[in-house]
């Protein structure tokens, strides 16, 4: 099985994740694959026409995309605890829907880092502003049900936000979002305790630290 991506994509950290968690590390081979939104990646495109990571490649050669659909499929592959994706009922909707918080949430970020990353001639203040606007109404919506997300069975819907508040904190620090929510800070401060946070913690390989990982802690994508 091979797992396309690379350290720093939040989604592919979500697979990561899943795949720390349910015991699969020794079955998928992590295989870096570069693709942004304005370049496309040939090979990648044979397997994924979205041009996306993260892209699945099981044994038998079926091509899985997109996150989630990865995740609910490693979930199926192995019975390990936590069980990611409840099965039905009230437990299933609020995961899935916290879970499409979390995402949206990054896809916002994504966008919103490449609007502001261009010139700055080229760049809409309407759109920075309204991302800004989705943003801290989304950290506040997650301050506010932490009660329930942080007593809820550990699923895919604290797997997003964990690679939410990661990838704010590894690309917009200057957002802030620990200021004012305490609840948020004390469940991330237990999330990133967990084995498959700190192996899939991102990095940039220029700035690859070793010593950012406990020992015995190996980064899921060996540095380049
Ligand atoms: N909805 C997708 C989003 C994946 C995504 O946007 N990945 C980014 C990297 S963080 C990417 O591959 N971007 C390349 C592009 O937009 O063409 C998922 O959940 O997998």
């Amino acid at each position: 099985v091979k797992l396309y991506g690379g350290p720093i994509s939040p989604f592919v950290r979500k697979v990561g994740i899943c795949i720390i968690d349910k015991g699969l590390d020794r079955q998928v081979e992590p295989v870096r694959a570069f693709t942004a939104m304005v370049q496309v990646n040939r090979q990648l495109m044979q397997r994924n026409p979205l041009s996306k990571i993260p892209t699945l490649e099981t044994a038998s050669g079926t091509v899985l995309y997109d996150s989630d659909v990865i995740c609910e499929y490693l979930d199926a592959q192995s019975s390990v605890a936590p069980q990611l994706f409840p099965p039905a009922g009230d437990a299933r909707w609020q995961a899935m829907c916290w879970n499409a918080l979390g995402s949206g949430a990054l896809d916002a970020l994504v966008l919103w880092r490449f609007e502001r990353n261009r010139l700055p001639e080229q760049q809409s203040p309407e759109v920075l502003t309204a991302f800004a606007a989705k943003l801290a109404v989304v950290f506040n919506r997650i301050e506010a049900e932490m009660p329930m997300i942080a007593s809820a069975s550990y699923s895919i819907a604290h797997v997003s936000f964990g690679c939410l508040l990661g990838y704010s904190d590894f690309r917009f620090a200057d957002l802030d979002w620990r200021a004012g929510r305490p609840r948020t800070c004390d469940w991330y401060e237990r999330f990133t305790q967990r084995p498959s946070a700190q192996r899939t913690r991102p990095y940039d390989d220029a700035r690859f630290d070793g010593k950012a990982y406990p020992a015995g802690f190996e980064p899921f994508w060996p540095p380049i």
